[in-house]
């Protein structure tokens, strides 16, 4: 369509037509991109099914895939084309971008991660495609009222439309409740209509797919006892809404028709399209999902196995346990999916008869081995009326990871130990990553410039490469520009954060920033904590004028974490005490960004000198916002917990600002019960008079209590150990201020970050599953 920005220039113009307006300008340059890419979207589909090549398919409720137009500019080699272009016709691509609504599909970092996963899937080449859920709503909108959150719908769809391609020809039916006996009867089916987006992939032309399903009503007939508007009214729930929950389970129904719905259909999918037998489904296709919301996936493939395509038990079996693999994200208690064996049997009653059978005959081999019942109940799937889905997953799959090394050993010697002691082979270490695509070259492509006028553009397909800018790290004028390149990126940010913060922002201060949901673990709480400890030093120590420093914090809570939201309300009190006062507000000073989002993010991480990673060590399974900021020259102030672990191996650590109880010490605490927060707050006077502000009321504008964070702190003896780490992670801020002084070593530090941050490049990790999991071969589409 277009080689060049001349090109470009005209066919732009000759669409756009007399309508020179910003909008049109977004929709007829949308129209564009879509038309570039439908050929070798096509064409890759061609290719996959002629070459009859293995496909993986990564099933997960939530892709949290952030704005697709930019992203897409680059993927197709053309940005600065259409960059430059647009100027010159009298546009901003920048303004551009901003129309276009963030399909907010996902709640945090296990959504961003699949979105990550298939950009580097097409950017490598490989055969693999998202299935997932079109949600008419994704995750809420949040303000920020009178210091609290509130939470508004958001709905994308209306504005979105056009990235898509419903696939009508393509829909499938889902069976929903019945009577089983003598066969199954009285089924509530449910159409399930395919909109698919396109994935692009870097400088190549393989297109692949994201598959969101939508929930529509059946043409075929309704049992006699069903009413019509009920059944339509339930139908338009299933795709209507992402459940807002972070590392939380709700149990509503609801959410297991939302995980069989999108699984059924998936599979069902997967198998009408196989080229082969289907006894050959393991190396026609990998299937891996993304936590244990699809394991449902492991059942109702042997339901279509044995049901509809017949084929005796092992058999079914032996194909599913060689099929499926399965991620876990999480060790938090409270995230563990159980579900009720009623409310299965009742919404899927087949699938549920096939668990019932799972378990039984994985019941039935263990009795051959000495046991005890403490063990025999953790490895049991159905236990107490409950179907515990990780279980389920461990045993339907045939290779089971963990997202970080440390997370993987608690998994294996902790969590799941009765299970890796069953299946040894299974498990596997699999840590995160980010694409540096979106992260690095769209984000910030100040420092894509500098790296590249550095080392070359080898490492933009190679991030890895990104190691030679070690060679670096005491060039004088490699940190000087690197400086001018930070701030940069903080004056962008300010100038955005601006429109809506009414404070003025230093662009000289160190950027402290603390962005991701909103969780106990994850230790916001102590945080704020530590600045209004600072607050109060300014204040009574005439001598302690520290440095200015930003603190940005952002993100969500559940709407139901009641924790979570005080904590909100406490950093927005606290911040307009500090941000009021003439003298404290120039060494600190607290920006809470309103509606944390994956754009947010974009603008945030290159932005920042601190990367807040402050959660409890052995609670956060991975983290890899760490990795984004890493990776635009952030330094780590953080616990030894998920993949920081990793990037301070990397780094070496005086390259990162480490504090607080190892995962051992903690985990010890926990067993032996003998961590007595009273004590720790007896023992210190600062603390002592911190929380004696805090549960008196005085840090809660007066308006609300904070009933919930005294609840934690005290009540419930401070399950996350803020108290017991606040003095050294006190102790490590004074650190930073001491290091920033010496800018010599402070860019140093950078450059070293950045350097180390190509391993944590989600085409690594991606290659890595690859070769170990799905076993996929690259496919070049050229034609
Ligand atoms: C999470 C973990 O908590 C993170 O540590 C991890 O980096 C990501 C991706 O592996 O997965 N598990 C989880 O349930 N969430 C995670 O972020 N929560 C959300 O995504 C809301």
């Amino acid at each position: 369509m277009f080689y060049s920005k001349e090109e470009f220039k005209e066919e732009f113009t000759k669409r756009l037509g007399q309508d020179k307006v910003p909008q049109t300008a977004y929709a007829v340059l949308g129209a564009m991109m879509k038309e570039l890419l439908e050929e070798d979207w096509v064409k890759t589909n061609q290719l996959y099914t002629e070459s009859k090549v293995k496909q993986l398919y990564y099933i997960s409720i939530e892709f949290l895939i952030g704005r697709m137009l930019v992203q897409n500019l680059h993927s197709l080699g053309i940005f600065t084309i259409v960059q430059e272009g647009l100027q010159e016709l009298g546009f901003n691509l920048e303004e551009l971008e901003e129309m276009e609504p963030e399909p907010g599909l996902g709640n945090g970092g296990l959504g961003r991660l699949a979105a990550c996963f298939m950009d580097s899937l097409a950017a490598l080449q490989l055969p693999g495609h998202g299935c997932g859920i079109r949600y008419k709503g994704g995750l809420f909108t949040q303000q920020i009222e009178n210091g609290f959150q509130t939470e508004y719908p958001t709905d994308w769809l209306r504005e979105i439309e056009g990235w898509e391609k419903r696939r009508d020809d393509l829909a499938v039916e889902i069976p929903f409740y019945g009577r089983l006996h003598p066969r199954h009867t009285d089924i509530e089916w449910v159409k399930a209509v395919p909109y698919d987006m396109p994935i692009v992939g870097a400088s190549g032309r393989t297109v692949n797919t994201l598959r969101l399903w939508q929930a529509e009503v059946s043409e075929r007939p309704l049992p006699a006892y069903k009413d019509f508007n009920e059944y339509t009214l339930e139908t338009a729930a299933i795709s209507d809404r992402l459940y807002p929950d972070d590392s939380l389970v709700t149990g509503k129904i609801l959410r297991l028709k939302q995980q069989y719905f999108m699984c059924s259909a998936s599979l069902q999918t997967i198998i009408k399209t196989l080229p082969g037998p289907v006894h050959e489904l393991p190396h026609q296709v990998a299937i891996q999902i993304n936590d244990t919301h699809p394991a449902i996936a492991i059942p109702e493939l042997m339901r279509i196995l044995l049901d509809e395509e017949g084929l005796e038990w092992e058999e079914a079996w032996n194909i599913t346990t060689h099929t499926i693999s399965y991620t876990n994200h999480t060790i938090l208690g409270e995230a563990m999916e159980k579900w009720d064996s009623h409310l299965l049997a009742s919404l899927v009653p087949r699938v549920y008869e096939i668990i019932h059978e799972i378990d039984r005959r994985f019941k039935e081999q263990l009795q051959e081995q000495v046991l005890k019942e403490q063990e025999f109940k953790k490895l049991s799937i159905i236990d107490d009326g409950l179907v515990k889905m990780a279980v389920l997953a461990v045993v339907g799959s045939y290779k089971v990871n963990g997202v970080a090394e440390l997370h993987t050993d608690i998994l294996k010697n902790r969590e799941m130990k009765e299970l890796y002691r069953q299946f040894p082979g299974k498990f596997h270490n699999k840590t995160n990553g980010i694409t540096h695509r979106r992260w690095l070259i769209k984000a910030n492509p100040e420092l894509t410039q500098l790296i590249t006028q550095s080392i070359g553009d080898d490492w933009l397909k190679k991030p890895i490469l990104l190691n030679d800018l070690n060679k670096f790290i005491i060039d004088a004028s490699f940190q000087e520009a690197l400086k001018e390149v930070k701030r940069a990126k903080k004056n962008q940010l300010i100038a955005h954060v601006e429109k809506s913060w009414d404070s003025p922002i230093d662009p000289l201060s160190i950027f402290d920033i603390h962005i991701k949901r909103f969780h106990g673990y994850k230790r916001q709480l102590m945080n704020i904590l530590h600045i209004q400890s600072l607050y109060d030093r300014i204040k009574e120590d005439s001598t302690y004028r520290p440095y200015p420093r930003t603190f940005f914090f952002g993100g969500k809570a559940a709407p139901g974490y009641e924790f979570a939201k005080q904590v909100i309300k406490l950093i927005n009190v606290i911040a307009a005490k500090v941000n009021q006062d003439p003298l404290v507000r120039s060494h600190i000073h607290i920006v809470f960004i309103e509606n944390y989002n994956v754009s947010h993010g974009e603008r945030m991480f290159p932005a920042a000198d601190i990367s807040e990673q402050i959660s409890t060590a052995s609670k956060e399974a991975s983290g890899t916002g760490n990795m984004k900021f890493m990776m635009n020259g952030a330094i780590t102030l953080g616990t030894l917990d998920g993949a920081n672990v990793e990037i301070v191996e990397r780094v070496g650590k005086e390259n990162a600002f480490i504090f607080g109880l190892h995962s051992q010490q903690i985990m010890l605490l926990e067993k032996h019960k003998n961590y007595r927060a009273q004590e720790v707050i007896e023992q210190s006077p600062e603390l002592k008079s911190l929380m004696a502000r805090l549960l008196s009321g005085e840090l809660s504008d007066g308006t609300e209590n904070i009933s919930f964070i005294r609840n934690q702190l005290v009540d419930l003896n401070d399950p996350y150990f803020v108290l017991k780490d606040f003095h050294s992670y006190a102790a490590m801020h004074e650190k930073v201020l001491a290091s920033y002084e010496d800018q010599g070593n402070w860019q140093g530090m950078s450059v070293r970050n950045i350097a180390e941050s190509g391993i944590f490049s989600s085409d690594r990790t991606i290659q890595q599953y690859s070769d170990d999991v799905w076993d996929l071969k690259k496919i070049l589409n050229v034609y």
